[in-house]
């Protein structure tokens, strides 16, 4: 892979700033819950493995899976006004239930369930017609085919599961048209090796050349499991450069922002609630407050955010997402300018409540907690002759004036507000060094 190839491939996808990723699978159909019992701690995508599920039983729920609301076009619409610009759908997640018709498993949603329909093709269709790139989630690690379903998934046929793996990832790059993006996940397991993660990209690069690939199809440092709910790389932010996947497009963080761009292109996926995978009894939603600020946190500093949608047995995506994500849209509908296409500017950010990002000459400052004076200081930027400032959104004119090395602006009352909170207000400067 060259150098050049990797810049051309990454243009629109560091323009796109936003994605929206989706874990769905037989575990939706569960909702967090085996037998009547909860399951608290593990995401419920990790239900099989939290409840030790044979995979014999695990099966079963196959029987049952017939998401008859799901809409690919409402998904696709939904990610559209979210201002999402790309999409990333499990299409096998670790439990091995493939999302897709694969002529290589009858463990698939099309064969093996009442649905008997292809969600990876609707979707793969409903992006073309609406814009969205469309891209795809595969996991190595596989509980139909380990000893049992652990996170190490140790698989006493590899050699045959290795041609299977590859076989799906050709159907999956060869029968839905172009595959932006391939997010690999699981390499953490111990019979993945770098040397696969070559092969495999070789593969899939020589199937799809413009594709994006993550930095999971190759082999992360362990650093990047988590502890004490935090990646061990959050707590010691020198370590990042060290874990960052050598393999693929760009790197991972997950569930949480790196303190400092990790290098390269990079990517931090996110839940909005605590499951990637509908989890019915998790009420525990960030505000829209909390994820625009992750959103301009991550790309003050030049990254990328997927935001994880978990759609239930039926397929719906939980309301609490859908409103979150319409709040989203109309913020981006006002203030897209200062996410969209920016670069990172000198400074990313003025103690907690301010985010810097650049683009075509201008700096943005992103105004995370709007106070209710209205009077806001930036040190940041420093004044010079013709400078002008605006704030997105609004018409009126913005009094301003310099005090020592500051400008200290006057925000108008009517700024973006919501039920309870203040979104955050953009305020563009032109002419400022
Ligand atoms: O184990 C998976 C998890 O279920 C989820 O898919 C996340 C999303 O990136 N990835 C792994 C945990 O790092």
């Amino acid at each position: 892979m060259s150098e050049t190839d990797h810049e051309s491939r990454m243009q629109w996808w560091r323009e796109a700033r936003f994605g929206m990723f989706i874990h769905w699978g037989l575990y939706s159909q569960l909702g967090g819950a085996w037998k009547g019992r909860q399951e608290k701690r593990a995401p419920s995508e990790w239900i099989m493995a939290a409840k030790q599920i044979p995979h014999r039983q695990y099966k079963k729920i196959a029987r049952d899976f017939n998401p008859v609301e799901f809409d690919a076009r409402a998904w696709a619409a939904l990610a559209r006004g979210a201002g999402m610009k790309y999409m990333v759908i499990t299409s096998k997640h670790h439990d091995g239930f493939s999302m897709f018709r694969s002529a290589l498993s009858d463990y698939n949603i099309a064969d093996a369930t009442p649905f008997g329909r292809d969600p990876v093709a609707e979707l793969a269709a409903a992006c073309g017609d609406s814009g969205v790139r469309f891209g795809l989630y595969y996991s190595q690690l596989d509980w139909r085919w380990s000893i049992l379903p652990s996170p190490l998934g140790l698989i006493p046929n590899y050699r045959k599961y290795y041609k299977f793996l590859k076989g799906q990832l050709e159907e999956l790059l060869t029968r839905y048209g172009p595959v932006a993006v391939l997010f690999f996940d699981g390499d953490w397991m111990p019979q993945w090796t770098k040397r696969n993660g070559r092969d495999v990209e070789r593969l899939c690069r020589s199937l799809q050349p413009e594709i994006i690939i993550n930095d999971r199809v190759g082999k992360r440092l362990i650093l990047d499991s988590f502890v004490a709910g935090k990646p061990l790389v959050a707590h010691f932010p020198f370590l990042q450069k060290m874990s960052a996947g050598h393999l693929g497009d760009y790197v991972t963080p997950e569930q949480y922002v790196p303190e400092r761009p990790p290098g390269g292109d990079w990517e931090t996926c996110m839940t909005m609630n605590t499951s990637w995978g509908y989890k019915s009894f998790d009420h525990e939603w960030k505000s829209v407050n909390e994820l625009i600020a992750t959103l301009a946190t991550v790309v003050s500093n030049g990254g990328n955010l997927l935001l994880n949608v978990g759609p239930d047995e039926k397929g719906n995506i939980p309301e609490p997402s859908v409103v979150r994500l319409r709040e989203i849209g109309k913020w981006l509908e006002i203030n897209g300018e200062c996410i969209y296409g920016t670069t990172p500017w000198r400074v990313s950010s003025e103690g907690p409540g301010i985010r810097y990002t650049a683009k075509d000459g201008a700096v943005y400052a992103i105004i995370l907690d709007p106070p209710g004076s209205n009077t806001i200081t930036l040190k940041s930027p420093r004044p010079a002759d013709g400078t002008k400032i605006t704030v997105l959104g609004v018409k009126k004119k913005i009094q301003w004036k310099r005090e020592n090395s500051a400008f200290v602006a006057e925000l108008p009352k009517d700024n973006n507000e919501n039920a309870g909170g203040r979104l955050p207000v953009v305020i563009k400067l032109n002419g400022v060094e």
